[in-house]
């Protein structure tokens, strides 16, 4: 079959890229590994910046997000004795706005299979041919055992970590730098009413501690633990025993309930470039992995696809190359601010070294409490630089 535009990958970036291509009259094909219910069931980003909420309002993606995501004026950052908000709107005018990635996903597949979108999920043997050319394609087996091969103008790789599109870039044009933490996230999903009104993000000497939401109703919280940890080792008892310490405040309790879920999450920063070869683009963590600390993986994906969908849609649909030839250098340049500040929270926060190292962090924290301009230096980025340019000047 043909297409304009063939996309790898049905999580936020391609499913968003879809439907933003769709807006500006350019067909494109999904092509997924995953079944579309096991796709909308990983639990994963809960935080979305204002400029990912503009952006899907204009895609036409926002009714429920409207209607349903929590508003945050900020976070509270904790060491024990001590926890502070910071007040993100004061400082820069923003808020953020706390909405499950699950139920995005849904919003954003509910949409496309309105449309009408073309999409293939259970996919296996997924493969990009012809990056280099004008014509590349991609092939695949579709959930029958059927042979299947999408020819294309532009093949889009949104599909993460783990996907194959990176590989079709030849190894000697294909840089890539990653950075392993000596810690992972062991993330709990609870019916418990969250014990706080905006995010607490705690460094312990037990370790580091946040205490999200997902609703009224649903709260979210992650425990640093050693990479290795393994989940059977955590029963529901030890983690409320952990996240009561590590969250401790005078006066304070934390409201425990049944836990939904549980898992050990792998943290790494992650960027490979360029994100374009020949037709071949990547979008979201198909080409960068940020570890959650700073809530950016999900937003960064958006903003990838904010940036790859006008670019697309002026090299297909107006034959103009310029932003699509910019388009890698301008997502690298939010990516690396991202990546940045992803690694300055979590270096910040996550309990690692000796006392010294100990010090430095508490240092560190008091000075973002007590200076403005630090303060308003975390706000910035946290909550969001504008898409597309705004996040530095060079
Ligand atoms: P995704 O990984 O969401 O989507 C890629 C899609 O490609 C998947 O559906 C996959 O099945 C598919 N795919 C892979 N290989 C394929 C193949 N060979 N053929 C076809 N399809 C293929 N971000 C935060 O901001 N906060 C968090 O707390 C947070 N927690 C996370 C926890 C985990 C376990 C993970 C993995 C990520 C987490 N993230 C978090 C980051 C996450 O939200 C991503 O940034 C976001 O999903 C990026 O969206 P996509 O780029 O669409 O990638
Ligand atoms: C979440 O709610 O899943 C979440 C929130 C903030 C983060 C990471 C994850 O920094």
């Amino acid at each position: 079959m043909r297409t304009r535009v063939a996309i790898i990958g049905s999580g936020p970036a391609g499913l968003l890229l879809s439907q933003l291509l769709d807006l500006a009259g350019i067909e494109s094909v999904i092509v997924e590994r995953q079944s579309a219910d096991h796709v909308k069931s990983r639990i994963r980003a809960g935080i979305l910046e204002s400029a990912s909420v503009d952006l899907l309002r204009r895609a036409g993606v926002a009714d429920r997000l409207d209607r349903a995501a929590i508003e945050h004026r900020g976070i509270y950052l904790q060491w024990p004795g001590r926890r502070q908000h910071l007040d993100f709107t004061e400082l820069t005018g923003q808020a953020v706005y706390v909405y499950g990635q699950t139920e995005l996903t849904a919003d954003l597949m509910a949409v496309r299979e309105k449309a009408g979108q073309l999409a293939f999920y259970e996919a296996t043997d997924v493969a990009v041919h012809d990056a280099d050319t004008d014509r590349p394609s991609i092939t695949f087996v579709d959930a029958t055992g059927a042979a299947r091969r999408v020819d294309a103008e532009v093949v889009v790789g949104c599909d993460g970590y783990h996907g194959p599109s990176k590989q079709a870039i030849p190894v000697g044009l294909r840089q890539t730098v990653e950075r392993a933490y000596p810690f992972a996230w062991l993330g709990v999903l609870a019916q418990v009413p969250p014990s706080t009104d905006e995010l607490i993000y705690a460094w312990h000497p037990n370790g580091f501690a946040l205490h999200s939401m997902r609703s009224e109703q649903v709260s979210r919280f992650y425990l640093q633990v050693d990479p290795s940890e393994r989940i059977e080792d955590w029963s529901d008892d030890r983690i409320w025993d952990e996240l009561s310490t590590r969250l401790a405040l005078d006066g304070w309790t934390l409201r425990t309930g049944p836990i939904l879920e549980k898992s050990v999450l792998p943290m790494r920063s992650f960027v490979t470039t360029p994100m374009r070869h020949g037709r071949l683009f990547l979008a979201g963590d198909a080409a960068h992995i940020v570890p959650p600390t700073g809530a950016k993986g999900l937003n960064l994906a958006i903003a990838d696809v904010a940036v790859l969908a006008p670019a697309l849609t002026a090299l297909l649909r107006d034959g103009s190359t310029g932003p699509a030839d910019a388009y890698s250098d301008t997502a690298l340049r939010r990516v690396w601010r991202s990546t940045h500040f992803s690694w300055w929270m979590t270096t910040m926060l996550h309990r690692h070294g000796d006392d010294f190292d100990a010090q430095l962090q508490l240092s560190q924290l008091r000075r973002v409490i007590d200076s403005p301009s630090a303060a308003r230096e975390l706000a910035e980025n946290y909550a969001g630089l504008p898409i597309a340019g705004g996040e530095d000047r060079g």
